[in-house]
């Protein structure tokens, strides 16, 4: 009996099939969970396990540290760049580079409240229509965020806005609140990024803050307002990586290079949470569906000599 385990032992670690597995962090937004589940599937192929561990973009820092957990195929500038950019510098977790696209993260709305809010896209319009966006009694404007924003009570102070924020658990609910919204043109100021599945669904604008500077999130003496923080908006044009815990490449080397050359750009990404979002297929449908539609351009980040 054993030697039968022994033997087996032996086999499982000369082809690699019982290494443990890669732990791949999922989110909380459709493009980040589908395309986990396209680099997964591209694992299998060079014969590795996989595994994925759900966790919010605060937890993850330490689960990736820690080699809890190994890969993040989406680290987005407006909202993870500090935890990000700490870790890296620390050694704890590895920069694995750029995807192509170029990121927007920030308060957004449908093209028809403009009619009720004259002056928009430029945040200072939000000072005289706040009411427009109220619900319930209260005249204060209620901006709907996600759980990854930055401090927006801390933005509504230092601009002197008179907003509330309301605070979804994920994605979904958002995609949720706004689709409801569109249908009957409701008021609506919610949290949307780009690339994403609005993109080529929905007309509508990014409220337009003060440009973004590093200072404004560490000098309260920058910008309009001289006594505190985060008195503007988050970056255009900024940038999407992916990352990895500091062992990655020392455990799983095919691995490793494939994420390095994984690299997409926003009409990719927008339409992997398209396939989910518009079309409603599942997380794994919606990953085989991308990987069919994508084959040519996947194809060209395998090494041959990793695949099984
Ligand atoms: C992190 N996100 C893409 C939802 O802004």
């Amino acid at each position: 009996m054993i030697r039968i385990i022994v033997f087996f032992a032996f086999i499982g670690l000369a082809t690699g099939v019982w290494s443990a597995p890669i732990k791949i962090i999922t989110n909380n937004w459709s493009s980040q969970i589908v395309l986990s589940h396209v680099i997964g599937e591209l694992f299998k192929k060079q014969g590795y396990e996989v595994a994925y561990l759900e966790s919010s973009i605060v937890e993850q820092w330490g689960a990736l540290s820690h080699g809890v957990a190994h890969v993040q195929v989406e680290v987005w500038e407006g909202t993870m760049a500090t935890e990000f950019d700490r870790l890296v510098a620390a050694g704890r977790v590895v920069d694995m580079g750029l995807h192509d696209a170029k990121t927007r993260e920030d308060w957004w709305y449908p093209d028809y409240v403009e009619a009720a809010c004259p002056g928009l896209p430029d945040w200072k319009a939000l000072k005289k229509c706040s009411s427009y966006f109220s619900q319930g009694d209260s005249k204060k404007g209620v901006y709907l965020s996600g759980p990854w924003e930055k401090p927006d009570e801390a933005r509504i102070r230092a601009l002197q806005i008179d907003f509330e924020v309301k605070m979804l658990e994920s994605g979904d609910q958002l995609n949720k609140a706004l689709k409801a919204a569109v249908k009957t043109k409701q008021p609506i100021l919610l949290f949307n990024w780009t690339p994403n599945w609005v993109d080529s669904r929905i007309k509508g604008k990014f409220i337009e803050f003060p440009s973004y500077k590093p200072e404004c999130e560490t000098n309260p003496n920058w910008g309009i307002n001289k006594k505190f923080l985060y008195d503007c908006g988050n970056p255009k044009g900024g940038w999407l990586k992916k990352a990895t815990w500091s062992g990655f490449a020392k455990n799983w080397s095919c691995a490793d290079t494939l994420l390095r050359a994984f690299s997409l750009n926003n009409q990719q990404i927008a339409s992997a949470a398209a396939f989910v979002d518009v079309d409603g297929l599942s997380y794994k449908a919606a990953a085989n569906k991308w990987l069919t539609q994508y084959k040519k351009v996947w194809q060209g980040w395998v090494d041959e000599s990793c695949n099984r």
